[in-house]
């Protein structure tokens, strides 16, 4: 059986759907703090930073397989430094002990376009450049690509890991980020009200629309151990772009919506990472491509987001 940390949160909600489609409802195990309403499915509430908690629904759900997306984000992450590493290091090291003691299959660990500084090169930035995180999520991130890829040279422990850059969805709502910003302006654009943007116009993020995340998680986790190059974590990207282009781009469906600049301490985060990513290592070992650019992302986003708002609204 399957078991999802953080199984409420933006990816993980996605994810624990994708997968009890995969495998059935019953073979996929939910975890959060707290329980999403109208949630189908089994679920438990975990705190992932209690070993006990984690090993007891491990061993009572037959547990084969982790994806740990149990964490606290960037801009959240800031609010209270020390809380954001003691959380992040602690899930990760009871999901890595818990499954090195029980024999786990396979670990999935997310990380971050955040374990980047602003001293590597930006625009297309390698997958081995150096980690000078500048939040300390990305020092989470960083120093958890270090434990995973340590797990498996170890203990032969099959953990595989993303550096996600900032997902886009209709399915749910972003949480503590610095890329959220781009999933609330669809939303603002679909309610006809004016957005007020956190970050500068010419901010440009690597960005991946949701069900190429999703694809691209599910890929890597099928891939065949021995294509696996990077125990470390995968540069992974979709686009990148900036909130004008993506202002732009929703306009051509809705002329009449407005934009304003309004930066908060979110854009210094923004500037110390990536413009965008070589992911050539996830496309040469599991033949990883995106499959959503921007104008065909605002198309499915506006189109679902209207449905929902209509369906609300009657
Ligand atoms: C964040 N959405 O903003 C996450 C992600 C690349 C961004 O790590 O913190």
């Amino acid at each position: 059986n399957i078991l999802v940390t953080g199984a409420t949160g933006q990816l993980g909600s996605v994810l624990t759907k994708m997968l009890q489609r995969k495998h059935g409802l019953n073979n996929v195990i939910a975890s959060d703090l707290k329980k999403q309403e109208h949630f189908e499915g089994l679920f438990e509430f975990i705190d992932v930073t209690d070993f006990d908690a984690l090993q007891e629904s491990v061993l009572k759900n037959e547990i084969t397989e982790i994806y740990h997306l149990a964490a606290i984000l960037s801009a959240n992450g800031e609010k209270n430094p020390l809380n954001t590493w003691d959380v992040n290091m602690k899930s990760l090291f009871n999901v890595l002990e818990v499954s090195r003691i029980h024999g786990i299959n396979k670990v999935f660990y997310p990380s971050s376009i955040a374990v980047f500084g602003d001293n590597v090169k930006r625009v297309a930035t390698p997958q081995s450049s150096n980690l000078t995180p500048s939040t300390v999520y990305g020092i989470s991130k960083a120093s958890g690509e270090n434990w995973v890829n340590y797990y498996y040279t170890k203990y032969g422990l099959d953990v595989r890991s993303i550096r996600y850059p900032g997902i886009i969805g209709y399915q749910s709502m972003p949480s503590g980020g610095t890329t959220d910003y781009a999933v609330d302006i669809y939303h603002k654009a679909v309610k006809q009200e004016p957005f007020e943007c956190f970050l500068e116009a010419s901010t440009e993020l690597p960005m991946i629309f949701m069900d190429d995340a999703i694809r691209a998680t599910i890929e890597l986790m099928n891939a065949p151990s021995e294509a696996i190059s990077v125990r470390t974590s995968y540069n992974v990207s979709g686009m990148s772009f900036t909130p004008k282009q993506v202002f732009h781009s929703i306009q051509k469906l809705y002329p009449d919506f407005e934009i304003k600049y309004k930066p908060d301490f979110r854009q210094d985060i923004a500037n110390s990472w990536p413009k965008s990513i070589d992911d050539s290592f996830a496309k040469k070992d599991w033949r990883w491509k995106p499959e959503y650019d921007l104008d065909r992302m605002t198309t499915i986003m506006i189109k679902k987001l209207r449905a929902h708002y209509n369906a609300i609204k009657i």
